[in-house]
């Protein structure tokens, strides 16, 4: 096993020890009683005495040494499972391996045990905790701040075809990574009015008045770097009632009034909102908004005032990191902190405000731009509402005294959206705000400039940089894909798992050896089979491992084209009714991904996949030569499975609508070749990886806008040009795939063809032309096995480590530690 190979066996004995001495007396059983999830647990307290003895060291020296903090603020956090990654870079995977296999335990059936923390919706969240490892590993002293969710992201279930919401409840079991911090608590504010007082110098000064006060409660998770390099911590909110009991009504006999106070309160951290791109909108997400950033706010100034630091010294010793403008409230908070509470100038606490926060943007739809309705903000936060207004009068004044006068750029520049109903930009607040705002890849960021923030853009023309993302090598190649790490190091070296970024480039020698090759096809092979088990026991579906395996996996929205693939999938199950000779690919189309559950669009294609499949899958005709999945509850452990089971990576945004994108470079690094759009991070990967070596089509983000600009999205004549496409749009709207109800799909394919907002029929052909081209290379084993190893030597730039070097050395002005 590659990861450290052969245990110490003092070390071996020493953890058993550990295991059995927590299973004992924090579990409370004999090993001879032990339940695999007690052993789960036991094994987890093990590792986490590991974690906290470096914890305590990385904190003691940063303590010391001074050094500037970086905070994360993030709404999600989208971990997982934490098992392997803590004992992996703790360097006790085998340790625990050997350890349990001699108390007669399975490391690999335990470890399935562990519920995923799914704090996250999607990309960003995922990105938040890979971000977080990463810090940890380059000893970057980093504090994460997020909201501690009692329910995660909803489990998704699929009946007759339909998706089906389901409560996630990751704590049942308790969580063995966290530590509850009852004495670490702050009180948070909401509602009520702002008065005029005595300043105590024959000033006035303004003081807001909340009428209700929650409690934030602390809840740590140690966050391991890689070999243990740092201990960094992931704090969480918990929301509390000041009081649990009313013990007056209670007294009385009012049972549910006795609770109310309490409901109302901890409602705050209840759930995560499962939305990723339509804006919630609603009170409660204001609420958690701005509880996890009061809360946030009040520990770091805390933290930096008890180190002896004076507040104006505040951005020489922390960043604090907005991610997305979900926590950009905390422009309006700082300014309160430092004016109202610390008496501080208006313009030195604005000074100190931008010189401290930095903001990334990490999404273009016009839809999932936050705003407040004023009205709502005025109630719930009355005195931000007052500074937001001030921060906007400061800020036209001075573009009037520029001699800016222009009504339409200062219209567009306003924090205030005049339309029906007077609304809180909250990118322009972020914007204005903060020193840095950064996009996450180099077509995002340009956009940025071009749209979003164009007018912002042109008055701030430095503020605007790219950091293009990146994923945890640690888990997207190391845990998730043992087999292919053990190859790289038994080719490169042990060093490939220090150095990835640089190592990896010399596997490309190797791709030229037939054995290299071979071992690299047969590791994805075994990887294949194990998905398809994994297929056949969830969904009584049988797949040839030896099939092509094609992945359209990520959220279900309409810009991510999932109908794109499904329109080619029924073409190219019509052209193999047709003419089963000509086809030679057998090919299995592999769909995984949750819909918000107000997103009644993304829910009819999950249904649709689910047509689409039941057909296909029973229809002897096809003899096997393609398949159709839809895999149920996609999380960040399902992706583990199946990205290194994958061939063929599907990336097919319309271009200039995905930021980013960050599963296109964990497939690449496990070696699927991509079919994709020249979208987000995609145009970087086919620079690096080479135009070859991947298979680009469709429409360029200039062509997208030139035809939203001339309003051409009718696609009459794209259909008429397209005999396969038309055959494929009418089998759907006639009911071919749903039977039992053919109206079904008539709306959507009359979307298709009227209003095709997201390009799908104009990218039709180029699309299957592509397919088309990855037959062919399939066809070609020693060339497709060389493109496929070219990519994972070829992604080594897109590692999260990159990505927080320039993080840390272009916007936070944080050393790496001495790595
Ligand atoms: C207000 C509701 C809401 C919630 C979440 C709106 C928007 C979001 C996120 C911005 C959605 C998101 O996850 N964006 C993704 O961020 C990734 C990390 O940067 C990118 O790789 C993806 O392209 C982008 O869609």
């Amino acid at each position: 096993m590659a990861l450290d190979s052969i245990p110490d066996q003092s070390e071996v004995e020493t953890f058993k020890h550990a295991v059995l001495t927590r299973l004992r007396y924090a579990v409370g059983k004999d090993p001879a009683d032990a339940y695999d999830h007690d052993w789960f647990e036991a094994v987890a307290l093990a590792a986490r005495k590991y974690q906290v003895d470096g914890w305590e060291e990385t904190t003691r020296t940063i303590d010391r040494s001074q050094r500037k903090r970086v905070y994360y603020l993030s709404l999600e956090f989208l971990i997982g499972r934490l098992l392997i990654d803590n004992l992996s870079n703790l360097g006790l995977l085998e340790v625990a391996r050997q350890a349990l296999s001699e108390l007669g335990v399975d490391l690999e059936r335990i470890r399935l045990l562990e519920p995923d923390a799914a704090l996250g919706n999607g990309g960003l969240g995922r990105l938040a905790a890979c971000f977080m490892e990463s810090m940890a590993t380059l000893d970057i002293p980093a504090h994460g701040y997020g909201i501690r969710y009692e329910h995660g992201l909803f489990k998704q279930t699929v009946a007759d075809g339909w998706q089906q919401e389901h409560t996630e409840t990751w704590l049942d079991f308790g969580n063995p990574w966290e530590f509850e911090r009852p004495e670490c608590s702050y009180t948070i504010g909401f509602g009520g009015s702002v008065l005029s007082e005595d300043d105590g110098s024959g000033g006035q000064r303004l003081c807001w008045e909340p009428l209700e006060r929650v409690r934030a409660v602390a809840y740590d998770m140690p966050i391991v770097g890689w070999r243990n390099a740092s201990v960094n911590t992931l704090r969480l909110w918990r929301a509390r009632a000041e009081e649990t009991l009313r013990l007056d009504r209670f007294n009385a006999g009012d049972y549910l009034g006795a609770v109310a106070d309490t409901v109302r309160a901890e409602s705050i951290s209840r759930v995560l909102y499962p939305a990723d791109s339509t804006e919630a909108g609603q009170e409660l997400r204001l609420r958690q908004e701005y509880f996890f950033v009061c809360a946030s706010l009040q520990d770091l100034m805390q933290r930096h005032l008890g180190h002896g630091e004076e507040v104006h010294s505040l951005p020489r010793q922390a960043a604090i990191q907005l991610n997305d403008t979900h926590p950009a409230i905390a422009v309006a908070e700082l300014m309160r902190l430092l004016v109202d509470e610390r008496g501080l100038e208006w313009d030195e606490a604005w000074g100190l405000t931008v010189a401290t926060l930095s903001y990334t943007n990490h999404t273009l739809l016009p839809e999932a731009l936050e705003s407040w309705p004023v009205g709502l903000m005025e109630r719930l936060l009355p005195r931000h509402m007052q500074i937001i207004y001030l921060i906007n009068a400061f800020h036209i004044d001075a573009l009037r005294a520029k001699d800016i006068h222009d009504f339409d750029l200062l219209r567009a520049v306003s924090l205030i959206e005049e339309g029906h109903g007077r609304r809180v930009r909250m990118g322009n607040l972020a914007f204005l705000g903060c020193h840095s705002v950064n996009g996450v890849s180099a077509l995002h960021t340009e956009l940025m400039r071009e749209t979003v923030f164009r007018e912002l853009h042109r008055l701030y023309p430095n503020r605007i940089s790219n950091k293009t993302n990146g994923v945890t090598f640690r888990r997207w190649l190391f845990q998730a894909n043992p087999e292919l790490t053990a190859l790289l190091v038994d080719t490169l070296g042990e060093e490939v798992l220090d150095d990835p970024e640089n190592r990896l480039r010399d596997f490309a020698a190797h791709a030229e050896k037939s054995s290299v090759r071979q071992r690299f096809a047969q590791q994805r092979r075994n990887a294949k089979e194990r998905l398809a088990q994994l297929i056949e026991e969830n969904l009584a579906i049988r797949v040839d491992p030896d099939a092509l395996f094609d992945v359209h996996i990520k959220r279900i929205h309409e810009y991510k084209r999932q109908l794109l693939n499904l329109l080619h999938t029924v073409a190219l199950y019509q052209d193999i009714r047709n003419d089963p000779a000509t086809h030679r690919v057998p090919r299995v189309k592999i769909f995984a991904g949750k819909a918000a559950p107000s997103y009644q669009q993304a829910k009819l294609i999950i249904k649709l996949a689910n047509d689409i499949s039941r057909m296909v899958n029973g229809d002897p005709t096809v003899r096997g030569l393609l398949k159709v999945v839809f895999i149920p509850n996609y999380n960040v452990s399902l992706a583990e499975s199946i990205i290194p089971a994958a061939d063929l990576s599907e990336q097919i945004s319309t271009a200039g609508l995905e930021a980013s994108g960050t599963s296109n470079m964990k497939f690449a690094l496990n070696g699927a070749l991509t079919i994709g759009t020249l979208d987000g991070a995609n145009v970087e990967m086919c620079e690096r990886i080479g135009p070859d070596n991947m298979f680009i089509f469709g429409l360029k983000a200039q062509q997208v806008e030139a035809r939203k600009r001339a309003g051409e999205l009718s696609m009459q004549h794209e259909i008429a040009a397209s005999p396969r496409l038309e055959e494929a749009l009418i089998a759907l709207g006639t009911g071919v795939f749903s039977p039992d109800d053919p109206q079904r799909y008539v709306a959507l394919v009359d979307s298709l063809r009227y209003d095709d907002r997201f390009m799908v029929c104009t990218d039709f052909d180029a699309y299957w032309d592509a397919q088309e081209r990855v037959e062919q290379l399939w066809q070609k084993p020693a060339r497709w096995w060389k493109a496929s190893m070219l990519n994972t030597s070829r992604v080594g730039w897109f590692s999260s480590d990159r990505t927080i070097r320039e993080y840390a050395e272009e916007i936070w002005k944080v050393p790496p530690g001495e790595e």
